[in-house]
């Protein structure tokens, strides 16, 4: 094999280019077609990446070190070549190497295609757990789903969204790599079977099942800079041939055909209702089949290294569940070690619990999984089963522990009682655990001392808080290349291993010449963003205003509808004030609404009859500007932060598990204006007080208010420029042609008892906007807060996060 520093000249990769075009896609190299050099490029990327890959996967079998197996139904890893692009650190010579072919990098980078193969922000803190692991040389695998199609691509229509389907493998993707060679078969319905084994023992099997299999698709994700190349398995459902057979036998050819199609649906595309967990069918099925395929391959690695007992499979074993979507495994894991492997319940469940750990994501009470117990004994039987001496052994130790507490049992039992008996997946997962984990200190908090405490006293240690973070090679380094080389520039390029040497910034923010190099990166950043909202949208914009950004999935508890509140209050005050100074703003909205949330995507149209009113008023001019971009994605996020200057963070508190957004746009400067919820707490802490703009309850108040009586009328009747603005949307000022068109929103506010409060905090959130406003006409000072939020967010980065997962929850340690 070529040693690196020959693969990496601009002449070999300018010739690997070519090759790949001509030989890999069988094309005519002249004249170079972007598409065609596009792929020619990812090719010889990709071939740079996969010696490397096979060694770190040999490394991990000769050290025979303890491996974690992150578990996951969703992935946001963003486009990859780029990535692997700067892990490898040959950004120079693939310019150079494209150039020569009268190609721009850039262009060609906007060919990929997004893999959409998560929501929102829990599919994209396990991509950032990904990068932070193979950078941290943390031995370990990735796991999850291969969609057919991702999270729906947006549209608007007439101020409406529109989902058109994802099909993101259409044109076949470079990065997946297919393993036929890695296929399991994965059984669903049929019977649990009692029988007598070869020592008389009773024992169970699961019988008379129908069965589809599992392919391995494995996309490499590298660490930076440092040689290690990490797997993320992605499974994909195959038919199975026998199951054909049978059929074919009948003399059904056509039937036949069509039970191969179906059993395929299994992976054919991601439930895209972020934090909604309505149980369907098909998402129980997708969710065992990742499970079971998973744990097949982590027996077959177990079992390659000839342990001589599952006793040692702790000690080899860590498996991280994101979220309760593969809780499933614990019970999967039990049928394993008990049916197939003859271990007896008490040393499997022993195993069991000090191999699973599992991380809570939210405490929204639609988001909390649960499974009827009909649906879970149909699909899977045996697992039922074993649910339910899970519970029995488990409740049994309560009772123990805890006489005559039948309000005790009910209240920690996996089953929940009713005319529809429900299983608790997030109660499975966390007897099932040795560790849960919350995602930001306030969550922690709120799972200990609220959503768990009975559990929590039950299992003193148990709970514990690793809050989240984020990857600075994609966030900064990649998204933002200027601001990276100038921070390079005055502290060196360290911080990008270690993000805490972002400090050394914080005395530069005093130096006017720092200060004016930062306000010019910015400036830049906003004309390029301008520059592609108008290719895009044909909406011109001023890059000179504060550009206001709230972009994430649309959802009443993040209150898009606060922020849409605001912009109504300013727009009337720019016509009554007419002639007065207003600082002028450009207010950026972005996100997917779940295809089925009714009031979410009232809300989109809402923003966009806004912004058309707000936008065509010649009053207004250029003191405000309301944008909503279509398809918010991993990858637009990319482009908007970087141009950020106001962050909003503004959900009710107590309902942002953490939030990781927040995190990317203090680390790329951009100020927050927040509520003291999720990570934002933590965040204002670190860049200071000062340096962040803070509104609204705290959580403990939005409880009291709650027990106490909340009467969003009177906040209504209180502010005339909120019932000015809510009395517009109620009227039809920005719906003449339907103007009852929003009262379902407006209903919501003040008839149903406005459940996340908007109008509780609409008050105080106006006057930290005016403060926001004041701040950014003295643009020294703003500069100025600008920089020591990127100088404090140190912590943030997701390599402390995994740290903090290796050692106290997985017990391992980097590889050498
Ligand atoms: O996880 C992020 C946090 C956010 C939290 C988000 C999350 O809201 O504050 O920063 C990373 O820790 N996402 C979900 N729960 N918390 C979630 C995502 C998808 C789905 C569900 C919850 C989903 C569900 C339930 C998808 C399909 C069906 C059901």
């Amino acid at each position: 094999m070529n040693s690196p520093e020959i693969n990496h000249t601009v002449e070999v990769l300018k010739d690997d280019i070519q090759r790949h075009v001509a030989l890999t896609l069988g094309s005519d190299p002249f004249p170079p077609r972007q598409m065609h050099y596009y792929l020619g490029l990812c090719y010889s990327v990709r071939d740079r990446l996969v010696s490397k890959w096979l060694e770190t996967q040999r490394s991990y079998y000769d050290s025979i070190a303890k491996r974690v197996y992150y578990m996951s139904l969703e992935f946001l890893p963003g486009r990859f070549l780029m990535n692997y692009i700067q892990a490898l650190g040959i950004e120079d010579e693939c310019r150079e190497a494209v150039r020569d072919f009268g190609l721009d990098l850039d262009e060609l980078l906007e060919e990929e295609w997004n893999p959409g193969l998560g929501n929102g922000g829990l599919g994209r803190l396990a991509s950032c757990y990904m990068d932070s692991m193979a950078t941290c040389r943390i031995p370990a695998y990735g796991y999850g789903i291969l969609y057919d199609y991702g999270i729906f691509y947006q549209t608007i229509v007439n101020g409406y969204q529109h989902e058109c389907a994802d099909n993101w493998l259409r044109q076949d993707s470079p990065w997946v790599l297919r393993r036929v060679n890695f296929m399991y078969r994965i059984h669903f319905y049929g019977r649990s079977e009692v029988y007598q084994d070869s020592a008389g023992l009773e024992r169970f099997r699961w019988v008379d099942t129908d069965s589809v299999m599992a392919m391995a698709c494995d996309i490499m994700v590298p660490g930076y800079l440092n040689g290690n190349v990490t797997n993320m398995r992605l499974w994909k459902a195959i038919s199975t041939r026998d199951f054909e057979l049978e059929v074919f036998n009948r003399g059904d050819y056509i039937g036949a055909v069509q039970a191969k199609a179906e059993s395929e649906n299994i992976s054919k595309v991601l439930y895209p209702n972020d934090q909604s967990a309505r149980g369907k069918e098909l998402r129980l099925r997708q969710q065992y089949f990742f499970v079971a395929a998973t744990f097949q391959d982590i027996l077959r690695r177990f079992r390659k290294n000839n342990y001589s007992s599952f006793d040692c499979f702790p000690d080899q074993v860590a498996v991280q569940l994101n979220d309760t979507h593969p809780a499933i495994s614990i019970a999967e894991l039990m049928r394993l070690l008990v049916d197939d492997e003859a271990l007896d319940w008490e040393r499997a469940w022993g195993i069991c619990q000090r191999t699973f750990s599992y991380t809570n994501h939210t405490v929204l009470p639609e988001a909390l999984e649960t499974w009827s117990v009909d649906l879970v004994g149909n699909v899977l039987p045996r697992h039922m089963q074993i649910i339910f001496e899970i519970n029995r052994r488990f409740l049994d130790e309560v009772d123990r522990r805890h006489p005559g507490r039948t309000d005790l049992l009910r209240a920690l039992s996996l089953i929940a009682e009713g005319d529809r008996k429900q299983v608790r997946m997030a109660h499975l997962a966390i007897v099932g655990s040795h560790k849960v984990n919350g995602v930001a200190q306030l969550h922690s908090n709120i799972l200990k001392n609220r959503l768990f405490r009975d559990f929590d006293e039950f299992y003193p240690g148990r709970f514990i808080n690793v809050t989240n973070g984020i990857t600075p090679r994609r966030w900064i380094l990649q998204a933002n290349p200027a601001l990276s080389e100038l921070i390079t520039s005055v502290i060196g390029d360290e911080w990008i291993m270690d993000l805490d040497r972002l400090d050394a910034l914080a005395p530069h923010a005093e130096d006017p010449d720092f200060r004016q190099r930062w306000q010019e990166v910015r400036r830049r950043n906003k004309k390029l963003l301008a520059r592609y909202v108008l290719r895009k949208l044909g909406v011109g914009l001023n890059p000179a205003t504060l550009f206001d950004m709230h972009v994430k999935r649309i959802h009443e508890y993040k209150r898009q509808l606060l922020n849409v509140l605001h912009v109504i209050t300013l727009y009337n005050r720019i016509r009554t004030e007419a002639g007065g100074h207003h600082t002028p703003r450009t207010v950026f909205f972005g996100g997917k609404a779940a295809p089925g949330y009714f009031q979410a995507k009232l809300i989109i149209k809402l923003i966009n009859s806004v912004a058309a009113v707000v936008n065509a008023d010649p009053a207004v001019g250029s003191d405000l500007r309301v944008v909503f971009l279509p398809n918010y994605c991993v990858s637009q996020a990319e482009k908007l932060i970087p141009a950020a200057d106001l962050s909003e963070q503004i959900s009710t508190a107590g309902m942002e598990a953490s939030g990781t957004g927040n995190m990317k746009f203090s680390l790329n400067g951009a100020l927050t204006i927040g509520t003291l919820d999720g990570a934002n707490i933590e965040i204002r802490e670190a860049v200071g007080e000062e340096n962040f703009f803070l509104f609204g309850l705290t959580e403990e108040e939005v409880v009291g208010m709650r027990v106490d009586g909340y009467d969003p009328r009177q906040y209504f009747e209180r502010s005339l420029e909120l019932k000015k603005a809510l009395d517009m949307i109620a009227t039809g000022a920005f719906s003449p042609e339907a103007p009852d068109l929003f009262r379902p929103i407006v209903d919501s506010l003040l008839n149903q008892g406005d459940y996340y409060m908007v109008l509780a905090d609409y008050e105080s959130y106006v006057h930290a906007q005016e403060e926001v406003s004041r701040a950014y006409e003295d643009q020294e000072r703003w500069t100025r807060m600008s920089i020591l939020n990127t100088a404090h967010m140190g912590r943030f980065s997701s390599d402390r996060a995994i740290m903090e997962y290796a050692r106290n929850i997985w017990q391992v340690t980097p590889l050498a």
